[in-house]
């Protein structure tokens, strides 16, 4: 009994400090966004009431019966001036679920509510759910799409599956309405955004048409497509591709949409995440493209490389090497928080505002595919900024 109350004590105690701290923007500079020094979602931000049985009757060693492996990809959205975010949340035993973590500044002291959320258990063979991005809709519901994963039944492999977009939508982020799963031309669908706002009338979302499970095969990267009726959502025609993967670029292998975008006066800021293969593995990074507003279909701004990529200790996890974000806020003041993850393993912030994003979405030349005019492109910058600092003198 005294041990069980000493290993209670000190690992609340643990989990009481880690909640209060402060997070510190980090010395990492580049202008464009601060990194800081702290995740804001770790495993260890799992309450104990998650994870262990606090009865000694029952668990007389302070055992954890259910324990956390990961705390990642995040959703994320702004109420009533509070920051919460949709996390993914995944079990030792390898299955995620979502649950609400809320926040008064958006940097630090996350907290998760009691209660995991509970998704309404409406498809049969889903084994898997995970990253929910949270759409504050104009017909005035709060939407989460997220990846609904199965187990392929028509294939030998036990490692098999395949991902669809679930739909699930609440005005509180407490009681969640469960609507069928999107239906499109594509195989499988991974990394689904719901936009905003109707276009022509109609609900319209970012889609990753993919053949398979990992490869996206003959899916050439971001899609959009429109559906009348979101209770029954269904693209009825191909999607038109509009963020394509290039050849020798950070997006050779894959890419998807990542937050919901950010409508400006110059057009949808994306924050979305490309893939390359390597020696080592799947090397994901962060990249950033703006649409029109008159036409979500049109890329108008495509700065070249990453815009976030792993830095330090974000380069190991689970799975290394990767930064993925399926959540940014955007407030009436013009500041962005962007909640990315690292690894497949815990979650951070990278905070920037409007004006910033924009100036580095148009002003960042564009990656001219070539080495030979990638160093003739920075050839030119020298070039002005020695005419530049000599003028000075
Ligand atoms: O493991 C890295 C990421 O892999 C997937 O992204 P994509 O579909 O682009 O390959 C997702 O499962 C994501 O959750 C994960 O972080």
């Amino acid at each position: 009994m005294k041990m069980f109350k000493e290993n209670y004590e000190r690992e609340l105690k643990k989990y009481e400090t880690l909640i209060q701290r402060e997070n510190v923007v980090s010395d990492a500079y580049n202008g464009i966004y601060e990194r800081y020094e702290y995740p804001v979602l770790t495993r260890e931000h799992a309450p104990l009431i998650w994870r262990y049985d606090l009865n000694p009757k029952t668990n007389p060693y302070f055992m954890e019966r259910l324990g956390i492996n990961a705390i990642f990809n995040a959703g994320a959205i702004e109420l009533d001036g509070k920051f919460y975010v949709v996390a993914r949340v995944e079990g030792n035993d390898r299955k995620s679920f979502f649950a609400v973590a809320e926040s008064s500044n958006g940097v630090d002291h996350f907290k998760f509510w009691d209660y995991p959320i509970l998704l309404p258990d409406t498809e049969e063979d889903e084994t898997n759910v995970y990253d929910m991005r949270l759409t504050k809709h104009e017909d005035g519901y709060i939407y989460g799409v997220f990846c609904s994963e199965s187990k392929d039944k028509k294939s030998k492999d036990l490692s098999a599956a395949v991902a669809q977009a679930g739909i699930v939508r609440t005005k509180d982020l407490k009681t969640w309405e469960r609507l069928p799963n999107l239906k499109t031309q594509a195989a499988q669908q991974r990394n689904v955004v719901l936009h905003p706002e109707f276009v022509e009338g109609q609900y319209a979302f970012y889609t990753r048409p993919q053949d398979g499970f990992i490869e996206t095969g003959s899916g050439g990267g971001i899609g959009f497509g429109i559906c009348k009726d979101i209770t029954n959502a269904h693209i009825l025609e191909r999607e038109t591709l509009i963020n394509t993967r290039k050849y020798h670029t950070i997006t050779e292998a894959k890419n998807g949409a990542g937050a919901i975008p950010i409508k400006t006066d110059k057009g949808w800021i994306h924050i979305a995440h490309g893939v390359r293969n390597t020696a080592a593995g799947l090397r994901y990074v962060i990249y950033v493209f703006v649409t029109s507003l008159d036409d979500p279909t049109k890329c108008i701004a495509e700065p070249s490389g990453y815009f976030i990529a792993p830095f330090g200790e974000e380069r190991v996890g689970d799975v290394s090497n990767v930064v993925f974000t399926n959540g940014a806020i955007a407030t009436e003041q013009g500041r962005v928080y962007i909640y990315y993850a690292s690894s497949d393993t815990r979650l951070h912030v990278a905070t920037t505002t409007i004006h910033r994003l924009l100036d580095y979405a148009f002003n960042t030349p564009q990656d001219p595919l070539r080495s030979s005019d990638c160093v003739k492109q920075r050839c030119n910058l020298v070039e002005a900024n020695l005419k530049f600092l000599a003028n000075q003198i």
